[in-house]
């Protein structure tokens, strides 16, 4: 028979990989299991939290201008949709939006998600999709005919990816979303150390909360034994590389079993569990524009240097995901 361990096959190896790593680490997804993803929705009100506010703020001063942009009918996508509150902002903006295709890993979030979007917006086709949208997914087609394609991609999740990564995962946008398309994304730009490790260190303790939840998950996935009391969550700037990192640092030399095998911590070793790159607006902007993307407009918030990006999309083939 096998294990439950065995089951879960490509996040073991990522789980194994990650830990006989130097410095150990763990996929950030495994960050969003249901628990994970309610604790995220926590932290977008966290007052020391301020990319959600600020970004909500931002939107709502520019929707107009963006739903001009992006005309009557349209087909929005949105990877990561999570609990939706600034999509129910921007489907409400736009002129008779035709079809929302949401694309989650928390299928409860997703279906919830859907079920209430149908109920308020009653003239949208609402086509979920449950899945890793880092992966090859397929889109379904709407029933109806619809205006331009705008894929939403706010929230700074952006920053989660290595720069390599996201200029893979914004071309493949770019195939996906075909030529007359636009995008609307959203990034953290702020390079204050201590905003930061405010933010991802928040003093209701909601982040750290998030960051040990995925030690629980990996104990019930990986039947491993790790003892959440023997992990602190940390903030760290990582100036270098511009980028705010999540550790859990361990309080004490330990050995924790994860799928039958020993995995030792010294005191004070970290597992890197989630970075955010808080790129400079041109270089995130540059990253869009070697993904197939024509940078139309930036808007910002000066006081915490939140910025959203529309752009079009140029024509290209159609590779990674499929409608
Ligand atoms: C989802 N992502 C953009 C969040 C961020 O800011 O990197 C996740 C998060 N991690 C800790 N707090 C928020």
């Amino acid at each position: 028979m096998r294990t439950q361990a065995q089951i879960a096959t490509r996040p073991l190896d990522d789980v194994m990989e990650g830990l006989h790593a130097t410095p150990k680490h763990l996929p950030y997804r495994l960050l969003y299991d249901a628990r994970g993803a309610e604790l995220f929705e926590k932290i977008t009100f966290v007052e020391d939290y301020y990319l959600t506010r600020a970004e909500l703020a931002l939107l709502e001063a520019q929707l107009p201008a963006i739903a001009a942009l992006v005309g009557p009918n349209a087909r929005v996508i949105e990877p990561g949709s999570g609990a939706g509150r600034k999509t129910r902002m921007l489907l409400a903006a736009l002129e008779s939006p035709a079809t929302y295709v949401p694309i989650d890993v928390a299928e409860d979030q997703l279906t919830e998600n859907a079920t209430s979007l149908r109920v308020e917006f009653p003239q949208l086709e609402v086509l979920p999709v449950l899945g890793d949208y880092t992966r090859p997914l397929s889109i379904p087609a709407p029933t109806k005919p619809t205006g331009r394609t705008l894929v939403f991609f706010p929230g700074s999740t952006i920053g989660n990816f290595e720069p390599e990564e996201a200029r893979a995962f914004l071309t493949k946008l770019a195939h996906l979303a075909g030529p007359d398309a636009m995008i609307l994304l959203g990034a953290d730009g702020n390079a204050n150390r201590e905003e930061l490790l405010r933010a991802y260190d928040d003093r209701e303790g909601v982040t750290a909360a998030f960051d040990l939840n995925v030690l629980a998950h990996v104990n019930t996935t990986h039947a491993a034994s790790f003892d959440l009391a023997k992990f602190e969550h940390r903030a760290v700037w990582n100036e270098q590389r511009s980028r705010i990192e999540m550790h859990l640092v361990s309080r004490a030399a330990q050995t924790v079993t994860v799928a039958g095998e020993p995995i030792s911590f010294d005191l004070d070793e970290p597992i890197i569990t989630e970075h955010c790159y808080k790129h400079a607006p041109a270089t995130l902007e540059m990253i869009l524009r070697s993904s197939g993307w024509r940078v139309t407009n930036t808007f910002v918030d000066p006081a915490h240097c939140i910025l959203m990006w529309p752009a079009t999309a140029e024509k290209r083939p159609t590779r990674g995901w499929s409608t």
